[in-house]
Formats: C-alpha cells, structure tokens, sequence
C-alpha cells in the first residue's frame, strides 16, 4: 500500500514537474518579443508596431468620397478587386469551354440514416484539356427544404473528410453539422492546384490556363483554389437538394485566405468563415507583427502572384490592406477566428481589419457589434454581421470553431 502511494506521488511529482516546465517553456515563449525566422526578425510586441497609415477603403482613386452603396458598387469596389488581382491573388480567368457534373457514389441513408451522401466530380475543360475536382457533400435528411450549405476549402488530409465516416475529424466535424440543419460539402486543393511551390502549376493552371503562368499578375495557388470553390458554386446550383441562396465558404490558415479572397470575388457565396487566417488573410499587412508580407512571399511565393514580391520590403507602397477583403464581403456577413497560441497570424491585426471593414457594412445598414477593443478569449461575437471569436488554443479549427459558426449562421439565417 504504502508502495503505491509512493509509486503514485512519484508519478504525480514527475508529471507536475513536467507540466511546470512545459508551463515555463510556453510562458517564455509567449512572452518572446521577437524571433527569427529565414534570416528576418518577426516582431511580437506590440510596443515596436510601426506606426502606419491604411489606404483609405471609402476613397476611389480618383480621390472622390464614397458616400453611398452605389458609388461602393459602381466605382469603389471594382477598383479594390482590380487591386487586389494585379498586386497580390492574380487575376482570375472568367471563362472556360465547358463544365460537366458526374455524381460517382451516392448513399440515401448515410451517418445511419441521418444524411444522403453524394460524391460529385467536376470537370472543366479548357482548349481540349480537362481537369476534375471531387467533391464530398453530405445533405441532412431531416429538412424537408433545400439545405443551406457549408463548403470547406480542404487544405489538410483529404482523410478529414472521409465519404464512409470510418474516419472522423475535428476540423470537418460533418456529423454535428447535419445534426444542426445544414448540408456539408468539401474540395481538396491539392487536386485544384498542389500545395508545393515545385509542382503547383500541375493542377489547373498547367492544364487549363497555362498563360496565367506566364502573368505577372496571374493567379497561382490561393487564386486556383478560390477559382475551384466558385466551380462548387456552380455544381450547388444544378443541386435541387442545396439552398443557394445560403452557402458559406469556410477555410482555415491558408484556406481561410482563399475563403476570403473567393467570397470577395464570388457574390454567391452568402457568407465567408475564415479561420486563423493570418498574413494576406485576415490580418493587416502594415502592422508587420508575426508573419509580414516579406516572409510570406519567402516561403509561400507560389500562393500570390508575381507582383506580390515587389511589396515585400515596401509594404507601405501597396495600395490595398486587408480590411479591404473584408470590406469586399459586405454586406454579406464574415466570420474570421484567432487563437491564443497563433501570434505568427498576428490575432490583434485581424481584429483591427474588421473594425476598418465596418464601414462598408454601415453604408449597407447592417449591425456590426464589435467592440472597440480586442475581444476576451472565448467570448464569440455573434449577434453582428462581422462576427469574431478569439479562441484558447492552438492554430486550428476545431469543434468550437464550428459550433460558433453555426450560430453565426443560424443568426443571420434567423433560424
Ligand atoms: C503557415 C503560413 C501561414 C498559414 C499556415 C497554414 O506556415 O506561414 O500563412 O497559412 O501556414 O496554412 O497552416
């Protein structure tokens, strides 16, 4: 007896000591000011955030104040997706030959039941070449109306979205969604455009716009996949079963950039989730906290397009921020997320860009309920159309993430 109390209090001595360590590790590194990363110091104080001025979102270029939503429309917003294509995303190309929708597998009674389950494939051809693009989609049974939808920028393991449900993940957690009233579809990027600066022209832009390549404002991989998730859109529209009028584009760290950029471009989308999206996401690019736009550019150049690179050391000269992306949903409702131990996406930055963003949704009349300051830790602003949460934990998206999705659906839904 006394032997196991011993062996029992060694144990729960040892494993004190390890949480202490582990506890004095990640205090020391959150409390890390700086690091170094490729060669560039990146910042994490907020103390040595230069001060900067934003380009202003309600001023054309000609220097004319937007007032109204028509101005925003007519003039101001063209000029900001213009913007965005030629210095960072690319141009998207706006036509192809044709484009055919082949359902390979479907189950009326999958999750016991609770779901029908169709696996679709895209294919799109361009000057005799094709490229397909699976789709997973699960649509509840219990509606008895077209399903609004949820559509994921799938940029993990393609077993995350498993069609047989053997397996099951956190970052697509397809079961909750049915049970809460919506239909759940995903695309994988790697079969849009390879998530590899060596191979990422075999995908779509090989095959179908090889000439976007040879642009220095040209679209390469967050612009193919932003591309891919409009093709879903067009898929969903042939789909009696999907409530178009009712899609949310959802993606997570890279993806949630490409959910970003996509729900800018493609007005079907009705509302856009971005998680963790960081740098040329949700972040804004002059604060120069966790990643910078030259980082980015280093080791994901292949994402953005050439005329990304010149901004690299000269942030200040680039004619957009991100709270412009933002601006470029309304009056559709955002979603973006941060988490705690995420300071590479710079959390305080992306809150910064929604607050800058308002003003677009205040010409169109929408409540936007953010507060002045940084939200508390999970504490979700929901009740707004520019929602927020900053979440305890590590870059991710997980089953809170999409819980406070839900409701933010649900709100705006008004279901
Ligand atoms: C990081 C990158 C971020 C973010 C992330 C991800 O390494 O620096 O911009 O996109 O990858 O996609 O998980």
């Amino acid at each position: 007896m006394l032997m196991k109390t011993f062996k029992l209090n060694k144990l729960t001595c040892i494993r004190t000591v390890a949480h202490f360590i582990l506890l004095l590790i990640s205090s020391h590194l959150f409390a890390q000011k700086t690091d170094k990363f490729m060669g560039e110091i990146v910042n994490y104080d907020e103390e040595t955030v230069p001060t900067y001025n934003l380009p202003d979102l309600l001023q054309t270029k000609g220097g004319k104040k937007v007032k109204n939503v028509f101005t925003w429309e007519k003039k101001r917003r063209p000029e900001l997706l213009n913007l965005f294509e030629e210095n960072i995303y690319g141009k998207m190309p706006n036509s192809f030959d044709s484009i055919k929708f082949k359902i390979t597998n479907e189950a009326t009674d999958a999750m016991n039941g609770k779901a029908h389950l169709k696996e679709v494939q895209i294919t799109v051809w361009n000057k005799g070449n094709s490229v397909s693009i699976p789709i997973v989609l699960f649509i509840p049974n219990h509606l008895n109306k077209p399903a609004p939808t949820f559509l994921l920028i799938n940029n993990r393991s393609k077993r995350n979205t498993d069609p047989t449900r053997i397996e099951k993940s956190t970052f697509w957690p397809a079961e909750m969604i049915i049970d809460s009233g919506y239909a759940i579809a995903a695309f994988h990027i790697g079969d849009v455009a390879p998530d590899r600066k060596e191979t990422y022209q075999n995908g779509i832009l090989k095959q179908l716009f090889p000439e976007q390549l040879e642009m220095d404002n040209g679209m390469k991989a967050i612009g193919s996949w932003a591309w891919a998730a409009s093709r879903v859109m067009d898929y969903f529209l042939t789909d009696k079963d999907i409530d178009t009028k009712k899609v949310a584009i959802v993606g997570h760290s890279r993806g949630g950039k490409t959910a970003l950029w996509a729900g800018a471009q493609d007005e079907r989308f009705a509302m856009v989730f971005s998680s963790c999206s960081g740098s040329t996401g949700a972040s804004l690019a002059r604060r120069r906290y966790g990643e910078t736009v030259s980082l980015i550019n280093k080791q994901f150049g292949y994402w953005f397009n050439n005329n990304y690179k010149k901004y690299s050391n000269n942030v200040d000269s680039l004619p957009v921020d991100q709270h412009m992306l933002i601006g470029l949903i309304a009056p559709r409702p955002v979603y973006t997320t941060n988490a705690t131990q995420d300071r590479w996406a710079d959390p305080y930055g992306s809150y910064l860009s929604l607050i800058h963003a308002k003003p677009i949704y205040e010409l169109y009349r929408q409540k936007v309920m953010l507060p002045k300051d940084m939200p508390q830790i999970n504490i979700p602003i929901i009740n707004s159309a520019i929602g927020y949460h900053f979440r305890e934990g590590a870059h991710d998206l997980n089953v809170y993430d999409w819980t406070n999705f839900i409701r933010f659906a649900n709100f705006q839904y008004d279901q």
